[in-house]
């Protein structure tokens, strides 16, 4: 089989695939699942897996090879000689095996590639909206799931937000329209999909170790517009997505539509003040559709410059597809962020502490430090390669204080006595355990009335949590344990 351009529905034949699952996490778990059940012969291997999922694909019959030695893999993979190669999205794309498996010629895809062609499994293939960018994805797809769902169409969140897509095409619920949440690591390795409409929302420096520089991280987000049939949307104030539009393949019939927090110009999504208007999917753009006002912001968000362009980019992808501006109203009201995302955890004798754990890079923790004024900022943990000081010396006077944890502390402590001359800094040594609770108790001693303890680290978590999730819940057990007691 040296196409595989034949296997385009759940309902083609799959049992002549030989397919090498690559990771058995989240994603490489549902591939193997699946590929199961469309009857392909499967091996699953990994480096390490859990006991639980290693159960589950005994019980299924599935065979699997963890954590042995990479010429052992290589030859029980030559005697299986596999058609393709389906990787989980974190493995890299020097890994041995990878490179051995182009070298073959076999073809490499991931969790999305698979998804794409079977997403037709209850008749009628799902429509994809796509959405990308460094920060605020997660914020993005939950918005327009929500709009959608108010319009009365069957929709689903899922991708990289940590469903795995093939999870929902399973789903007996038959979702309409995807809206997909994909990540630079997933759309390295995506072939072909089209989406009906796609996003990229922002682009600053993440993941360059990975991806290995700026040029080739953006490159790989600019992916996600290739294809898209209906609507292309970038930001206005970002040119740097606008360029990856000008550059992506096959997008001449969709329409291009920018989104903005300032006065929008026509085809674009933007507010005027406190309106949300639509001068994009509109019969005549020299005027302007009304879509919702800030007052209509369910009242547990904060608002910010950040949330508003959030708003507005996923007005126009819902637009595009003929959602009714009162219903993209009615869901404003009943949207809410997930936990960890400048999120407040306390405010006691006028110190508010605020968790924004999910801000694992510089850009991300920018969106917290604009909204407030006077900081102590925890900050620190595994830069992945971004330098922090543009950000330090951006936000240099509105940093009283800063709590350095985590195992990348000497480039952030030497970007602050650079560009924040003026404000103290703390370096929190403690292991894993105790870091947290350490880092409050300073932040608990320094911070006075009208100040803001923010944890915003600028940096992913996992030297010293088991995530971003886990790292914002110690910090509010913490300011529990220490503050409110
Ligand atoms: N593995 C190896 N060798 C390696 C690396 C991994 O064998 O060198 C195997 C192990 O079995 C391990 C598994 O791969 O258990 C993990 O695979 P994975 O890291 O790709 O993670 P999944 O559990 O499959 O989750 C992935 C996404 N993870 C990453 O991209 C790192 C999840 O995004 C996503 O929610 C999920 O698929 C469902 O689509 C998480 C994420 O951190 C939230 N994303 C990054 C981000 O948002 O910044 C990109």
């Amino acid at each position: 089989m040296s196409n595989l351009d034949h296997l385009n529905s759940w309902h083609s034949d799959w049992s002549e695939l030989r397919a090498v699952v690559f990771g058995l996490g989240v994603s490489g778990f549902s591939v193997a699942d699946t590929l199961n059940e469309l009857g392909a012969k499967v091996i699953v291997v990994a480096d390490k897996a859990e006991a639980e999922s290693l159960d589950i694909l005994d019980v299924l019959g599935i065979k699997y090879l963890i954590g042995q030695d990479y010429k052992a893999v290589s030859n029980r993979l030559a005697e299986f000689a596999a058609h393709v190669v389906i990787t989980s999205p974190g493995i890299k794309p020097d890994n041995s095996l990878l490179v051995e498996a182009e070298q073959h010629g076999l073809e490499i895809w991931t969790d999305v590639d698979l998804a794409w062609r079977v997403r037709d499994k209850f008749g009628e293939p799902s429509k994809w909206i796509c959405i990308t960018g460094t920060n605020g994805k997660t914020t993005v797809t939950q918005l327009v799931e929500k709009m959608l769902q108010v319009a009365g169409i069957r929709a689903v969140a899922c991708g990289n937000i940590g469903v795995p897509i093939l999870d929902v095409i399973r789903d007996p619920a038959n979702f309409e329209v995807l809206v997909v949440e994909l990540s630079s690591f997933q759309l390295h390795y995506i072939n072909s999909i089209e989406p009906i409409a796609s996003i990229v929302l922002n682009l600053a420096e993440d993941h360059l170790d990975w991806h290995g520089s700026m040029q080739e991280y953006g490159r790989t987000k600019g992916k996600i517009f290739n294809n898209t049939s209906i609507c292309c949307v970038y930001n206005v104030g970002d040119n740097k997505t606008s360029e990856l539009l000008a550059n992506s393949s096959n997008t001449a019939n969709a329409q291009a539509v920018g989104f903005t927090v300032n006065t929008p110009a026509p085809n674009e999504v933007g507010w005027v003040e406190d309106i949300l208007v639509d001068r994009a999917f509109i019969d005549d753009p020299s005027f302007a559709l009304e879509l919702a006002t800030l007052t209509d912001l369910n009242s547990s968000l904060i608002v910010s410059p950040h949330l508003m362009a959030n708003i507005a980019a996923a007005a126009a992808l819902v637009r595009s597809i003929g959602v009714q501006a009162e219903e993209i109203a009615k869901a404003l009201q009943d949207f809410q962020l997930d936990a960890h995302r400048i999120q407040l955890v306390l405010e006691k004798d006028g110190v508010i502490w605020v968790d924004d754990s999910k801000a694992t890079n510089p850009h991300a923790a920018a969106a917290a430090l604009s909204s407030f004024d006077s900081v102590v900022w925890i900050v620190g943990g595994l830069l992945k390669g971004v330098d922090i000081s543009n950000l330090v010396s951006r936000y240099s006077k509105k940093l009283k204080a800063a709590i350095v944890i985590g195992s990348d502390r000497l480039p952030v402590l030497e970007a602050l006595a650079e560009h924040a001359p003026n404000t103290r800094v703390f370096e929190v040594v403690s292991d894993a355990h105790e870091v947290m609770s350490e880092a409050v108790k300073v932040a608990k001693a320094v911070a006075v009335e009208g100040d803001v303890v923010l944890l915003a680290p600028a940096a992913a978590s996992m030297d010293q949590f088991k995530d971003y999730a886990d790292r914002g819940n110690q910090f509010a057990s913490a300011v529990s344990k220490e503050v409110q007691e």
